[in-house]
């Protein structure tokens, strides 16, 4: 990781790594805005996040990252996108008063706690490659193969849940797509990579998935 030179007038830096799901939730975040940040790639797979002068940044040692103008370092997906949403209010995704903005944190947050931190239980439990790495951070956590079954079940339980929920609406916070469908998308793409798809009977989640990764932001 190269961190860029503060010379010249100082812009926001998005600290990324373009293979992990946490930091897309905001790449995704950034492209439904239409808002290009220069971003710094960030190699987790030779620790660039144990090292300085990435831990200066953030000491929890993960990505995403937004470094503002003045050096602030802002780490927390959605912190993030809680950020970006005051800061640059065009194409709401964090919604318009105070009902729309509750319903969508609460949906946002069911996603991320029962959905996205489920896929990486199972998944940081058991990848061979994340022995002794089952939680991020910079001390070492060791791999409880339980924990990775508890994961995956947990991730069908969500995976359930939200089925019901999408035959009642086409969003998952209602009429208009948001944040909470980030964390979703991210939530079926990265639980799917960790071997745990989204069954195939759950007719409505698949729609919302298809309609949603259709979306040109999906690619970010
Ligand atoms: N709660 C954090 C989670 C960030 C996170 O877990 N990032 C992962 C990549 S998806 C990371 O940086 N991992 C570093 C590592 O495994 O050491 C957020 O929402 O930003």
């Amino acid at each position: 990781m190269m961190v860029p030179e503060r010379e010249g007038p100082l812009t926001m830096k998005f600290y990324d790594c373009a293979t992990a799901p946490s930091p897309r939730r905001v790449r995704i975040f950034l492209t439904e805005k239409g808002i290009e940040v220069p971003t710094v790639q960030v190699d987790l797979r030779a620790g660039e996040q144990f090292g300085e002068p990435f831990r200066r940044l953030n000491p929890w040692c993960t990505v995403p990252v937004l470094e503002l103008d003045d050096g602030t370092a802002i780490s927390e997906a959605v912190a993030i996108c809680r950020y970006l949403e005051e800061r640059f209010a065009d194409s709401p995704l964090m919604g318009r008063d105070p009902r729309e903005k509750a319903i969508i944190a609460m949906w946002e947050h069911r996603c991320e706690v029962d959905g996205f931190l489920a896929a990486q239980e199972a998944f940081r439990n058991r990848a061979p490659g994340l022995k002794g790495r089952a939680l991020t951070g910079a001390t070492d956590v060791e791999q409880i193969s339980a924990l990775a079954d508890r994961g995956r079940a947990r991730v069908l339980r969500f995976f359930a849940m939200l089925d019901e929920r999408l035959a009642d609406c086409p969003f998952v916070s209602g009429e208009a797509f948001s944040i909470a469908d980030i964390t979703l998308l991210v939530t079926v793409d990265f639980a799917a990579w960790a071997k745990v798809p989204m069954p195939g009977e759950l007719s409505s989640l698949r729609r919302w998935y298809e309609m949603v990764s259709a979306r040109p932001s999906a690619k970010a």
